[in-house]
């Protein structure tokens, strides 16, 4: 069975995709490798991000890995928070602070449309693969739900009522941004060109 390492420190993140990949891989945390240190993520994309979180695994572990950056784009903000959303409402990834700034942001304005992109970065034998996801829908006008994390209160897919914190985890991941990449990703290894 193929062994990989996810290279995040988003516990939500790594529910997600365990629960994506089922029984058909191995996905290893951080912590099971040992790996403490917080990567920092300095590059001005979602694809360089991406790649420094693999890279810095497999440099310093040596082991197959990969590693996600996302970003939420709203289009009436001009792609903002896009690689800042971490850190939109100020340092310390302030989930509620980010929402109040991105709802500020929109106040009064009707044009809601957002989505969010993912770009997932695979490591295998030294090789770099990059797989996309996205998903567009729109900013609600407050927080619906309590489920997943991040942003998903007040972002509603095209085609629901709910927002994606109002959702299962197989439910969002069916449609999502990361669960579109990681299918993307799924796909390339059973194939197994690599
Ligand atoms: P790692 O870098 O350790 O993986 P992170 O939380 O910093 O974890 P990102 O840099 O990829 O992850 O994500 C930036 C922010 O975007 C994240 O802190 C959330 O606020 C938001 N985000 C990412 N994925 C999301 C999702 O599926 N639903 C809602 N918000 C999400």
């Amino acid at each position: 069975m193929i062994e990989l390492v996810f290279a995040t420190n988003n516990q939500h993140k790594l529910e997600e995709i365990i629960t994506a990949v089922g029984t058909k891989f191995k996905i290893l945390s951080l912590d099971d490798i040992g790996c403490r240190e917080d990567i920092a993520e300095t590059a001005e994309t979602l694809e360089g991000n991406a790649s420094i979180k693999s890279h810095y695994i497999f440099d310093n572990y040596g082991k197959n890995c990969f590693g996600d950056d996302t970003g939420l784009e709203v289009e009436a903000l001009d792609g903002r928070p896009g690689v800042y959303s971490a850190r939109y409402g100020g340092p310390g990834h302030d989930h509620e602070k980010n929402m109040d700034r991105v709802l500020a942001e929109l106040n009064g304005t009707d044009n809601r449309k957002a989505r969010f992109r993912t770009v997932i970065s695979l490591i295998i034998d030294g090789k770099e693969y990059q797989f996309e996801g996205c998903v567009s829908g729109e900013i609600m006008t407050e927080r619906h739900g309590d489920k997943g994390f991040g942003y998903d209160p007040i972002f509603r897919p095209n085609g629901y009522h709910t927002s994606f914190a109002e959702m299962d985890l197989e439910e969002k991941n069916k449609i999502s941004h990361r669960g579109k990449a990681m299918a993307k990703l799924l796909e390339f290894l059973q194939k197994g060109d690599f």
